[in-house]
């Protein structure tokens, strides 16, 4: 099995490096062995071959947030859909998993991980294949302290909670390729928080949102680690812990895709 270097990291601020093959590196993320784990697989002229096979694709640009485009409808956009929005917001996602993903699939982002961890797509019911991937731009922001506000990640934190399918709190891992970083460096920040239910996630958006001091204040309570992942750098992370993206001063560019352990890895976005 292909290994990469990495950089392993904990919240007391230390950062080990060692030597790791795909699988193993996310099987210690997955298993909360760690929190963060970066591991460089590509070039610089690699990724952006990656980036473009991607952008072949043409998927329309989405405004997920404020401070982030992403290439399609994400998990995200369907995930904050309420009662209401959802049937709708759910075709438009599903549709255009299903055009997209085709080509998806012949991309070296998705051969990656369909040669290092034989990743499938994920069907939550039959027929409704969720998207592989998307990719993600941050233009330059001059938000004070993020362009992707403090989140956090599960399958099963859907709004429309009576019509969204996934019902199991699954471990769930993330991972994103550093195509192009910011000027600044932005980082990515995680804390050492982990919102119990989609209600405790939402309690703390609308905290941020109404008062972004006050938002920085209740996390500043939890451990936290900035990390600043390199061009060509997998970040692999435990995404249901609370995560952001500081705010970048030029354009930020990555790939990425959330993963759960259902008979194998499902990759999907
Ligand atoms: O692609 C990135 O920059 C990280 C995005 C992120 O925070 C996430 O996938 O939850």
């Amino acid at each position: 099995m292909k290994e990469f270097k990495a950089r392993i990291y904990d919240f007391d601020g230390t950062a080990k490096t060692d030597s790791l093959s795909l699988e193993h590196a996310f099987n210690l993320v997955h298993g909360g062995e760690y929190d963060v784990i970066l591991l460089q697989v590509e070039s610089q002229e690699g990724v952006e071959l990656w980036w473009g096979k991607h952008d072949d694709l043409a998927m329309n640009g989405h405004r997920y947030h404020t401070g982030i485009m992403t290439s399609g409808m994400t998990l995200g956009k369907l995930q904050r859909a309420t009662n209401e929005e959802y049937q709708a917001t759910s075709e438009l996602y599903f549709n255009s998993a299903n055009v997209v993903n085709a080509a998806l699939k012949q991309t070296p982002y998705f051969e990656f991980f369909e040669q290092g961890l034989s990743a499938k797509t994920l069907e939550v019911e039959p027929g409704r294949e969720m998207l592989i991937a998307s990719q993600r731009e941050y233009p330059p922001s001059t938000e004070k302290n993020f362009s992707f506000a403090p989140h956090a990640d599960s399958i099963s934190y859907a709004r429309a909670n009576d019509s969204w399918p996934i019902k199991t709190s699954y471990p769930q891992t993330a991972a994103f390729i550093t195509v192009q970083n910011a000027a600044n460096e932005a980082g990515f920040v995680m804390w050492d928080y982990l919102p119990s239910s989609r209600s405790e996630l939402d309690e703390f958006i609308a905290l941020y949102g109404k008062d972004e001091a006050q938002g920085m204040e209740f996390l500043a309570q939890f451990e936290s680690m900035e990390i600043n992942p390199e061009v060509g750098e997998l970040c692999i992370f435990n995404c249901r812990k609370m995560h952001g993206i500081q705010t970048c001063d030029t354009l930020r560019k990555t790939i990425g895709s959330f993963f759960i352990k259902q008979d194998g890895w499902r990759i999907f976005d």
